[in-house]
């Protein structure tokens, strides 16, 4: 029993950090943290009582703990005879306590011989995160530990969403669970699950069977960038895929039993040629030939909003609805050229019919019809910025991912508004650093520190008006991230910036008390977890070039247990060069220069990039 809790507990030894750290090494750092002396021993006689045991915090802690080797299994308080309860040795999960707590809110307190998590629902299961961050293994007493503290914590924002795009690239239900598992750890709450798009459709809807038969799957993909040097090259390999309703049903269920809701997008008008492509008779044209797209980009190819496009979109919208509980109903709206519109006497026809200014009042309209149904149905509409032009239809949340400029104009007429700008940090599928180490990327620069310092609440905005920003958002986008492993790399660590933002209050964020005393030990604990991320590079390593005569290099590993090794003869480094374990005095000639590189192994063989530091005197 002992060893098997050793073993599966997803405990690292009590890093120094741990103990120093003013945040206990927790991300997102709490509201409040109060460290307390001594810490509590989990041993395989600890007693878990609940107050709750059908909740759905509760299972998950109960399964957490059996998947770790507790065989205990949870005690329901209320079975257990007054007279006979002993708090000792105990940890007490309490959902009915008295009194109130701030919203997702919990109190951890951990003393010595017992613990104790007071919170509801979410706040229950944030409670619980925030403990498995805290169980760390012990060396001498063979046991897990816990250091003792009482945390006090809520989240900042009620929105504190991640986005995926499974139609550039598809990814399936197993992965899909574990980048939800990786939300649900650093609490973020909502999914956004870019499910249609120009280049395929992904989710079977039964009443339109060639959404999914035609549109799922594109013949070839555009090899590089749009506009590489070899634009015009494809790879000749078929790409696709798609979800069916009862895989739908099944994450949605996953996703909640984390608390996490699920914003499911269907892109309209624009970025909707899979579904042309399916239904032609959808587009202002119907005798073109359309394929599912091949290319990035913006597709021309776009609804044409005609009576026949709006019955199917409600149609298809009816059956998104029935799959996803979730209030909100996202319908994209973004980059929605208007050439088809221009050419068709019908659009031509419709905009004078209805005494519209022009294509963007068509946009509008269109948005409109839409957004009726979805209120009719009893929820409401997300679309991204564009949205906005030619006039904002009356209850819509504005997504804002073109900077701030939309969402601030959206919160200024009293609408909703998600925060989630590329020029933020927030684009996960933009480039880590600068080096031309990194992967292929869409371009765009959001290192880590960007993400982190990113504030979602505008100061130009009223009080009343900052109350309409809703949450935070980071999105991935995935044309050029095909699999799961560089999905991994180019979220982690920036999730955890973006955990951070969405979650603490901003007096309590610190970047270098985040990445230098907090990540290393989340980073090592994701990757015996299983997951790929980028290695920081070493804290004092960068690319840079210094003069002088006299240098220090002084570095310190982004990754508990990473080792970082050096070359100053120009090669490139790896393991089989120095490794770096204390400050180096440089004395450089008159005339003459150093190139020190350097670069970070973790414990499973992670590599970050090259440093180089240029010494010359
Ligand atoms: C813009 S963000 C898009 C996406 C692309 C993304 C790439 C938004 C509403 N539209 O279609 O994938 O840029 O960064």
């Amino acid at each position: 029993m002992k060893n098997i809790l050793l073993a599966l507990l997803i405990a690292l030894p009590a890093p120094l950090f741990a103990q120093n750290d003013a945040n206990m090494g927790i991300i997102p750092a709490p509201v409040s943290v109060k460290k307390e002396k001594g810490e509590f021993k989990l041993t395989p006689e600890t007693i878990i009582f609940v107050d709750s045991p059908d909740s759905k915090a509760v299972r998950f802690f109960a399964d957490y703990m059996k998947k770790a080797g507790f065989v205990g299994g949870v005690t329901d308080i209320n079975q257990v005879d007054k007279k006979q309860r002993s708090l000792k040795n105990s940890i007490m999960l309490s959902q009915n306590f008295k009194g109130d707590m701030p919203a997702e809110g919990y109190d951890l307190q951990i003393m010595p011989d017992h613990i104790t998590i007071n919170g509801r629902y979410s706040g229950m299961f944030y409670g619980i995160q925030t403990l498995i961050q805290l169980i760390h293994k012990t060396g001498s007493s063979g046991y897990a530990t816990i250091p003792c503290g009482v945390i006090k914590d809520h989240p900042r924002f009620g929105y504190r969403g991640m986005h995926l795009d499974v139609v550039r690239h598809f990814f399936d239900v197993d992965f899909v669970k574990r980048y939800i598992d990786l939300m649900a750890a650093y609490k973020l709450n909502t999914f956004h699950w870019h499910l249609t798009d120009d280049q395929g459709w992904r989710i079977e809807i039964k009443k339109y069977p060639k959404l999914t038969e035609i549109g799922s799957m594109r013949a070839q993909t555009k090899i590089g960038k749009v506009h590489g040097v070899d634009s015009d090259l494809f790879d000749n390999t078929a790409h696709g895929g798609y979800y069916t309703q009862a895989q739908i049903a099944e994450v949605v269920a996953y996703a909640s039993d984390r608390f996490i809701t699920i914003v499911p997008e269907i892109e309209m008008p624009g970025h909707s040629m899979a579904l042309v492509a399916s239904y032609p008779e959808l587009s202002c044209d119907p005798t073109k030939p359309y394929k599912v797209f091949e290319n990035w980009g913006v597709s021309k190819d776009v609804l044409c909003p005609t009576d026949a496009t709006f019955k199917m979109l409600n149609d298809i919208l009816f059956e998104v609805m029935e799959l996803f509980p979730g209030k909100y109903i996202h319908i994209g709206g973004d980059e929605c050229p208007k050439d088809a519109w221009k050419k068709s006497d019908y659009c031509r026809q419709l905009i004078a019919d209805q005494g519209l200014r022009d294509e963007n009042g068509l946009q509008s309209y269109f948005i409109g019809r839409i957004e009726k149904f979805i209120n009719s149905q009893g929820r409401s509409m997300i679309g991204w910025d564009e949205i906005l032009e030619g006039g904002l239809a009356p209850n819509a949340t504005v997504m804002s991912w073109r900077g701030e400029t939309g969402g601030i104009a959206a919160a200024q007429l009293n609408h909703d508004v998600i925060m989630t700008p590329g020029s933020g940090g927030l684009y996960f599928d933009h480039t880590q650093s600068k080096s031309t180490q990194e992967p292929l990327t869409i371009g765009g620069n959001a290192p880590l520190w960007k993400t982190y310092n990113y504030d979602p609440v505008p100061a130009t905005l009223t009080k009343e008006q900052q109350v309409h920003i809703l949450g935070v958002q980071a999105n991935m986008w995935t044309e050029y991230i095909a699999t799961p492993a560089k999905v991994e790399y180019m979220l982690l660590p920036r999730m955890l910036a973006l955990s951070e933002v969405a979650w603490t209050p901003k007096v309590n964020k610190s970047f270098t008390n985040f990445s230098e005393g907090r990540l290393p030990h989340h980073l090592a604990m994701l990757e015996t977890q299983g997951y790929n991320y980028r290695v920081p590079t070493p804290i004092g390593a960068k690319d840079t070039t210094v003069t002088g005569d006299k240098f220090s290099v002084d570095l310190t590993p982004t990754v508990e247990g990473a080792k970082i090794y050096y070359t100053i003869d120009g090669y490139t480094p790896r393991e089989t060069d120095l490794q770096y374990t204390t400050p180096i005095k440089f004395t450089i000639p008159a005339g003459k220069h150093i190139d020190f590189q350097a670069i970070e192994i973790t414990p499973a063989g992670k590599r970050s990039i090259v440093t180089a530091i240029k010494m010359q005197n």
